[in-house]
Formats: C-alpha cells, sequence, structure tokens
C-alpha cells in the first residue's frame, strides 16, 4: 500500500492520472490490463530520462518490458533494451531510465501477459 500510495504521488506530482502526456513519463497499468491487452495509453510520450511504471490492477502482477533487445541478434534469454523489473503486484512501482535511446518508438509489452502491449515514443 506504501507504494501505491508513493506511486499516486509521484502520478499527481506530473499532474497526470490515466493518459499520458508528453512529460508525464508515467506508464500505468488500470484494473483488467491482462484483459484487455492495454496499458492506460497505448502510446506513451517521454523525454530521455526515467520513467517510472505503476500497476494499478488489483488482479495481476505485470511490468514494461522493451520488445527490441539490448542485443539484436540475441535469441535466448535475452536482456530487453529497456524494462522496469519483474512483475509487480497491484501498487507496484518501478521506475527505469530511458536515457540510453534516441528518439523514436519503442513498442513494449509485459513479461507475464505478451497480449500486453503500448509503445514508448521518445522524444527530445
Ligand atoms: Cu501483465
Amino acid at each position: 500500500m506504501k507504494r501505491f500510495l508513493a506511486g499516486i504521488a509521484m502520478l499527481a506530482a506530473v499532474g497526470s492520472w490515466g493518459t499520458a502526456n508528453a512529460g508525464a513519463q508515467v506508464i500505468t497499468s488500470l484494473p483488467g490490463a491482462s484483459t484487455t491487452g492495454q496499458y492506460d495509453g497505448a502510446d506513451v510520450v517521454v523525454t530521455a530520462g526515467n520513467v517510472v511504471y505503476v500497476n494499478a490492477d488489483p488482479v495481476a502482477q505485470h511490468n514494461v518490458w522493451s520488445d527490441a533487445k539490448k542485443v539484436p541478434s540475441c535469441t535466448v534469454a535475452c536482456e530487453p533494451l529497456f524494462k522496469s523489473g519483474a512483475p509487480v503486484s497491484a501498487g507496484g512501482v518501478q521506475q527505469f531510465s530511458v536515457a540510453h535511446l534516441t528518439p523514436g518508438d519503442y513498442p513494449f509489452h509485459c513479461s507475464a501477459h505478451l497480449n500486453m502491449k503500448g509503445t514508448l515514443k521518445v522524444v527530445q
């Protein structure tokens, strides 16, 4: 609960609960995400820097992993280009850096629910 409140505080700080806007730097999954296959705001626009992932789904554990791998030719147990961490339960808040990404579109998914998809749009 403490972590969930921290997530709420972060969302309040950036002035956005839900739809991610430029500068919000927050990806959220809402209740039923593993069924809908969606994060809240399939396209999340961020500037290079830190991104916060908040799991607001009371039912399932989720996370954010890039579809692209760190080593493109990797085929087994590949490290994603960016990831929030292992799937976290409701209230889980994770932070990860996208400072190494150049502007562009980066599709991501939940490592526990491969149907959950979104796109991180990195802008300058
Ligand atoms: Cu998931």
